[in-house]
C-alpha cells in the first residue's frame, strides 16, 4: 500500500527541457559548448531549443495539474543563475525558478529541486578544469546559497547532485560526455571533489535552518552475479563496491569504505582525503537518498577474450574505453528482455535496489528516475498509444509497493519523465514522458504537446493512490 503522502511524480533535467540557451543573460554550459562539436551527440542535436519549457512552463505545469501530478522534479541550471559560474547572479534566472516553482505549487504541484544535473559553467571547466579542481567545492556551495536563501521556504526536497556516478563515468572513462576524457585518475579525483560539493551543500542547508529532505540521486544499478559460483560471487562483491557503494557509503555513512579505499589504491589511484575532507563528509550526510534506477548490472570474473561490448546508447563508447576488468566484467542477463536501446528491464531490480538500500542506510528512499526509452508514434488524429510504457511502470510500480510492505521507507517516485525531451546521447528519438511533444532532430516544428495513452493511465493510478494498478 502506497501512503496519502506517497509523492507520485515525474522527473527532468534543465538542460534536457529548457531551451532558451543563450537568452536573458545564461551563461553557456559544458552541455552547451560539447554539444556543438560534430559527432559528440546523435545527428549532432543539442538542448539550444529543447522543448522549449523556459517559454512553455506555463502550458506544461498546467499539463501536470491536469494529470493530477503530485510532484515535479525539474533541475536548475547552474549558469542560468550564475553566468561565470561564480560572480554576478542573473537575476533573470533567479526570476525564472522562481515563476516555475510559483506555478508548480499553484497547481498543487510540490517541487523537487536538483541542484545540478550535469550543465556545470563552462567557465569553471576552462578555469579549473570543472570537477577536477578543488575550487568546484567553493563555487558549488557558493551556488547553493543562492538557491537555499532564494526558494528554501519553497521547496522541501532538495537533490543536490544527480548521478555522480554517471556524469564521472561517461565523462572521464568512457569519453561520451565532457569533458571527455579517458583517465581513472581524473575519474577519481572528479568524484573525490563532487562529494565534497554535496557534502558542503548539506552541511549549508542544515546550518541555514532548513529542514526538509536534502540528499543525491544516484544512478543506482543494483549487481548481479551471472553465476554462482565463487568467483562471481567476489566480482559482483567488487562491482557493489566500486559502482554502488562507494557513492552510497560517503553519501549515507559520511566516509569511504574501508574496502573501496584498497581497491582504489590498487589501480594506483591517489585521493587527496584530508582530515578536513573527512569532517566535512561526516557532516553533510544526505537525510534522504535519490534512487535513480534504470536497470540491474549482472558480471562475472573477466576471463581473456571474453570481454562484452558495452550497448546501451546511439552514441557508442570507444573500444578503449577505461573499465574495471580485473574486478569484475559485465556479463549478459539470460532471464532479462532488453529495451530498444538494450538497457535490460528488470522490475524485481528496483525492489533489490531498495532493498539492499534500506538494509545498509535505513534512510527515506526517493525514487527520483524511472522510465522506459521508447520510439512513440504520433497518430493522425493526435494520439500516442504507449501500453508498452503503462507495462513497464505498471510492473516497477507493484514492485515498488512490495518493497514498502517489505519495510522501505519510500518516499515517492517520480517517473522520467513528464514531457519528451532531449536525451544527451540519443537526440530527440528516445522518449520517456507522458506527453509527446512533436519536434524531432531536423525540425523544431510548433513543440506541440499530445497527451499519451500513459498520461491517462497515470492519472488513474494517481488519482487511486495505486489502487489501479491491482485491477485487471
Ligand atoms: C539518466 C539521466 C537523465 C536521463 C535518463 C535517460 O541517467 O539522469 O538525465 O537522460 O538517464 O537516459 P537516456 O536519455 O540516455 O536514455
Amino acid at each position: 500500500m502506497f501512503n496519502k503522502e506517497f509523492l507520485w511524480g515525474s522527473a527532468s533535467a534543465a538542460y534536457q527541457i529548457e531551451g532558451a540557451a543563450r537568452i536573458d543573460g545564461k551563461g553557456d554550459s559544458i552541455w552547451d559548448v560539447y554539444s556543438h562539436i560534430p559527432g559528440n551527440t546523435f545527428k549532432d542535436t543539442n538542448g539550444d531549443v529543447a522543448i522549449d519549457f523556459y517559454h512553455k512552463y506555463k502550458e506544461d505545469i498546467a499539463l501536470m495539474k491536469e494529470q493530477g501530478l503530485k510532484s515535479y522534479r525539474f533541475s536548475v541550471s547552474w549558469p542560468r543563475i550564475l553566468p561565470t559560474g561564480s560572480g554576478d547572479v542573473n537575476p533573470k534566472g533567479i526570476e525564472f525558478y522562481h515563476n516555475v516553482i510559483d506555478e508548480l505549487l499553484a497547481a498543487g504541484v510540490e517541487p523537487i529541486l536538483t541542484i545540478y544535473h550535469w550543465d556545470l559553467p563552462q567557465s569553471l571547466q576552462d578555469e579549473y578544469e570543472g570537477w577536477e579542481g578543488r575550487k568546484v567545492v567553493e563555487d558549488f556551495t557558493n551556488y547553493c546559497r543562492i538557491l537555499f536563501k532564494e526558494y528554501g521556504n519553497k521547496v522541501k526536497y532538495w537533490v543536490t547532485i544527480n548521478e555522480q556516478n554517471v556524469y564521472t563515468s561517461l565523462g572521464y572513462l568512457f569519453d561520451m560526455h565532457p569533458p571527455k576524457k579517458r583517465s581513472m585518475q581524473s575519474y577519481y579525483t572528479a568524484n573525490h571533489h563532487a562529494f565534497l560539493a554535496n557534502a558542503s551543500a548539506i552541511k549549508l542547508y542544515k546550518e541555514m535552518g532548513f529542514d526538509g529532505m536534502i540528499g543525491p540521486s544516484l544512478g543506482l544499478g543494483p549487481f548481479y552475479a551471472a553465476t554462482s559460483h565463487p568467483e562471481d560471487i567476489m566480482a559482483m562483491e567488487d562491482g557493489q563496491e566500486l559502482g554502488n557503494f562507494y557513492w552510497t557509503d560517503i553519501y549515507c555513512n559520511g566516509y569511504y569504505s574501508p574496502i573501496v579505499l584498497r581497491l582504489i589504491e590498487k589501480m594506483g589511484i591517489t585521493i587527496d582525503l584530508t582530515d578536513e575532507d573527512k569532517e566535512l563528509l561526516q557532516a553533510g550526510k544526505c537525510n534522504m537518498l535519490g534512487v535513480n534506477y534504470y536497470s540491474t548490472q549482472t558480471v562475472s570474473k573477466y576471463k581473456e577474450g571474453e570481454k562484452l561490448k558495452q550497448t546501451g546508447n546511439t552514441v557508442q563508447m570507444g573500444e578503449d574505453a577505461l573499465s574495471f576488468d580485473q574486478f569484475y566484467n559485465s556479463a549478459n542477463n539470460p532471464h532479462l528482455g532488453t529495451t530498444e536501446w538494450g538497457w535490460t528491464i528488470d522490475p524485481t531490480g528496483l525492489r533489490v535496489a531498495l532493498r539492499r538500500m534500506t538494509s545498509r542506510y535505513n534512510l527515506p528512499l526517493l525514487i527520483t528516475e524511472n522510465g522506459l526509452g521508447a520510439y512513440d508514434t504520433l497518430t493522425e488524429d493526435g494520439q500516442v498509444h504507449d501500453d508498452y510504457r503503462i507495462d513497464f511502470l505498471k510492473e516497477h510500480f507493484l514492485e515498488v509497493e512490495k518493497a514498502i510492505d517489505e519495510g522501505c521507507n519510500v518516499l515517492g517516485f517520480a517517473t522520467w519523465s513528464f514531457q519528451d525531451l532531449f536525451s544527451w546521447l540519443n537526440g530527440y528519438a528516445k522518449r520517456y514522458g507522458f506527453v509527446y511533444v512533436d519536434r524531432d532532430e531536423e525540425s523544431e516544428k510548433e513543440l506541440k504537446r499530445y497527451k499519451k495513452d500513459s498520461f491517462y493511465w497515470y492519472q488513474e493510478v494517481m488519482k487511486t493512490n495505486g489502487e489501479s494498478l491491482h485491477d485487471e
